[in-house]
């Protein structure tokens, strides 16, 4: 063996055992990597080191819930400067973890034996996608987290391990998930885009610099949005199956998408305050038009004097009339969208540059980020999938 490929390959002691790819040569066609019957799966859960137990969160339960959030919101994703580091609420991670046919087996959570204290987490939630064609129903893995002074003990593969035998014993062998790590191997690589609300704090944060030769009043004076176009209005429990037809209609333009039923964009799609934000355009005989979604993932600050999170609003779903085929319509729909983000008091819209993205980046001044979002899947072949060919956002 080559001495890089040796390395590469000792350098993945986990991922090297599991049914991923190990390299993009590895993916001539799409298909299942490998073929299993429950009968296959071992009923007994994983062992973990002694001292820790495992421990199935209750996310109704309003003690569970905190102490997932509380780790979560200490020991989650950060920046490299660790400086930025996000924070679900607590009703974020109740809605986000229970979708049609959720099941309390997959929120999977690591507890200390002697003082119950929650220290690790994963969860799954199941789902419809369609890739380059095919249907496939796996599960959406999110939400992985191990408390920092138990990091890299090897408990993260126990806990990936565990959830895929609990989602194993139910028929599903597929997973997707997303991470801004390069592990073997990503499927597609999307990048952050960051378009300011709030330009002024995101200086103060540390989070943009103000350009040079540029004075805060310009600065200030370049984001602000003044015209609005669609008469967008909050969606309601009417609007599901019309925001249901039209999102799956343009989705399928996609290569890799999800496929929704009506329950689920009841669950995901409707409006929760200070979680999820979505609106509808009608026309005059109130048929939807147009739809726009995000939802609200603050990040904490660690360090500032004056301000202790970004409220940062994440475009999640959106569909506009004509499908994007009428480009300015497209923008029209995102320029609303920002205005509504600003409204509610969002100093930030992030979104990655993936689907017709690209239709409205420039215009609406969103600017490049350093991040990139790596998306996977598990136990499937899929051969690379442009960022203008992914429909699928998660959380
Ligand atoms: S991505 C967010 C992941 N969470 C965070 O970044 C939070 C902060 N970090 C941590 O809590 C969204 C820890 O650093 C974690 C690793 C827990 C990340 N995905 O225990 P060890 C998701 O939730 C590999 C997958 O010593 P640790 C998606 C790493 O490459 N693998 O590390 C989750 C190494 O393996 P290797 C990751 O730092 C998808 C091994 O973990 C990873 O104490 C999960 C080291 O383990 C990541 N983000 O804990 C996969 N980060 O082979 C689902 C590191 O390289 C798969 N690693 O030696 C599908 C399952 C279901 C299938 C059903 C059919």
């Amino acid at each position: 063996m080559q001495s890089k490929e040796k390395k590469e390959k000792e350098a993945h002691k986990f991922w090297n055992t599991q049914p991923v790819p190990q390299n993009e040569s590895d993916v001539q066609e799409d298909g299942v990597i490998e073929h299993k019957e429950v009968s296959d799966i071992k009923q007994e859960p994983y062992k973990l080191p002694s001292d820790f137990e495992w421990y199935l969160v209750d996310i109704n339960n309003e003690k569970d819930r905190t102490d997932v959030y509380t780790l979560l919101s200490q020991n989650y994703v950060e920046d490299s400067d660790a400086v930025f580091r996000f924070d679900y609420s607590p009703e974020f991670l109740q809605w986000a973890l229970q979708p049609p046919g959720w099941k309390q087996d997959w929120h999977l959570g690591v507890r200390v034996a002697s003082n119950k204290k929650i220290v690790a987490f994963i969860s799954g939630i199941p789902a419809n996608l369609s890739v380059h064609e095919s249907k496939l129903h796996l599960v959406e893995i999110n939400f992985l987290c191990v408390h920092k002074k138990l990091r890299s003990k090897r408990l993260a593969p126990v806990l990936i391990k565990e959830i895929t035998r609990r989602v194993n014993l139910t028929g599903i062998f597929q997973a997707v998930y997303t991470a801004g790590v390069n592990l073997p191997t990503p499927i597609s690589i999307c990048r952050y885009f960051h378009r300011p609300l709030n330009p002024k704090k995101l200086c103060e944060v540390g989070f943009s610099q103000l350009p040079h030769n540029t004075t805060m009043a310009s600065h200030i004076k370049k984001y602000k949005l003044d015209v609005s176009f669609l008469n967008l209005q909050p969606m309601q429990e009417g609007d599901v199956s019309q925001v249901t037809a039209l999102l799956n209609e343009f989705l399928s333009q996609f290569e890799f998408h999800q496929v929704f039923s009506e329950e689920e964009v009841r669950h995901m799609m409707l409006p929760i305050k200070d979680v999820v934000f979505s609106y509808v355009a009608k026309d005059e005989n109130d048929n939807v038009t147009d739809f726009t979604a995000f939802y609200s993932l603050p990040s904490s600050i660690a360090r500032n004097p004056k301000h202790t999170h970004i409220h940062a609003a994440y475009l999640f779903y959106y569909a506009p009339k004509g499908l994007g085929k009428d480009q300015t319509r497209s923008r029209h729909l995102m320029n609303d969208t920002l205005i509504l983000a600003k409204q509610a008091n969002f100093d930030v819209v992030n979104c990655l540059g993936l689907s017709h993205n690209q239709q409205f980046l420039d215009e609406l001044k969103f600017g490049k980020g350093d991040g990139y979002l790596h998306y996977y899947l598990y136990n499937y072949r899929c051969k690379t999938i442009q960022p203008e060919q992914m429909g699928l956002v998660m959380l």
